[in-house]
């Protein structure tokens, strides 16, 4: 038997929520890894460049997050492994998938790559290739739109960012360094600690001394909540009590959702390190097939509704392929453009 970290218990029965609000939940985690899938063949033959990093497992993570913010108003800051938060954030799949093709039509013009999506319209702040580099960006993020209500006086001046990022960035630096910084100013802010148990092919258990990352918080007086990364239902409880903290002036939370990938590090990766009976303990713990079970049980959907949306689901992801195909390359003439910014 492997030894896993005890998962928190959430009981269901502590949140009510709206067969609106369950199939807006189940729509977003299933464009999520319908994308990926879609991703990977993309990728094996031959359509895209470079690292793709996939989200596989982790979507009601996202989900529960960014689905809990209020759309293009809070801030995004995510890690290479970014298609998907770009997707709950809003960017549509088109400009997602294009991105991945190397378009002009990506969200970031064609010129980032899966490592870098970008929206100023969502307020998007990026993927970062480098392990924590976000953290200090979503850090300032947040620090402006403090600064702003506080010392310019703009009432409507309260946004709140959701910083991503690994289990392994939670080691560097950069995160205990904006999480004091954070705590002191009382920033409105997220650090959301996805921990998958792996870095690459680094146990997270063999690299960092103290494993549950929330405990960290508790260094600098800042909230600091572990919970199930594979149900969507207990992160978007977690999600929508730090956001309220956060728009309240009461400062930032550190979350560590519990979660795993169920494909290797990237596609390049054989996933050669990880046991059999370790992915086997979290593919029963699919977070879709979870919410699917809840919904059903609840009466909050048939099994033909879900179907549906996969269908619609699959349909636009489809749709963002052939965009993507049919999308111009970036004009060689405009090789400059865009390394500073502009206004489009
Ligand atoms: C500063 C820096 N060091 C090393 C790397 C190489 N690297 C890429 S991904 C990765 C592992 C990060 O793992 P984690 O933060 O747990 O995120 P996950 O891939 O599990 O989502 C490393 C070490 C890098 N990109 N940036
Ligand atoms: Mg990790």
């Amino acid at each position: 038997m492997v030894q896993e970290r005890t998962l928190p218990v959430f009981q269901t029965s502590q949140v009510q929520i709206s067969k609106e609000e369950g199939l807006r939940l189940y729509e977003d985690m299933t464009l999520g890894r319908f994308f990926e899938d879609k991703c990977a063949e993309m990728y094996y033959r031959g359509k895209m460049f470079g690292f793709v990093h996939l989200y596989n497992g982790q979507e009601a993570v996202s989900t529960g997050v960014i689905k809990s913010l209020r759309q293009d108003e809070d801030y995004v800051s995510s890690t290479y492994r970014d298609h998907v938060h770009a997707l709950s954030a809003g960017v549509p799949a088109r400009e997602v998938m294009a991105e991945l093709f190397g378009k002009a039509t990506g969200c970031s013009k064609g010129r980032g790559g899966s490592m870098h999506m970008f929206s100023g319209k969502h307020h998007l702040l990026g993927g970062y290739a480098f392990v924590a580099e976000g953290i200090p960006v979503a850090t300032g993020a947040a620090f402006q739109s403090k600064y702003r209500r506080e010392a310019l006086g703009d009432a409507n001046a309260d946004q709140v960012t959701a910083c991503f990022f690994g289990d392994g960035a939670a080691n560097n630096g950069q995160f205990f360094e904006c999480l004091n910084m954070a705590a002191l100013w009382k920033l409105p802010i997220l650090y959301v600690v996805e921990n998958n148990k792996w870095a690459i092919g680094m146990a997270h258990d063999r690299a960092t001394s103290v494993p549950e990352i929330y405990k960290k918080a508790a260094a600098f007086g800042m909230a600091g909540v572990e919970v199930d990364g594979m149900d969507v239902l207990a992160v978007r409880q977690v999600a929508q009590e730090a956001i309220a903290r956060a728009r309240a002036g009461e400062g930032p939370t550190v979350i560590e959702a519990l979660t795993y990938r169920f494909r290797g590090h990237s596609l390049a990766d054989p996933d050669e390190l990880r046991s059999k009976e370790e992915k086997e303990f979290w593919f029963t713990r699919d977070p879709i097939k979870k919410l699917a079970a809840y919904l059903i049980e609840q009466s909050l959907a048939s099994g033909d509704e879900l179907k549906a949306i996969e269908q619609k689901i699959q349909a636009e992801i489809d749709d963002a392929v052939k965009f993507a195909e049919e999308s111009p390359e970036p004009d060689p003439s405009e090789l400059y453009r865009f390394i500073f910014a502009e206004d489009e």
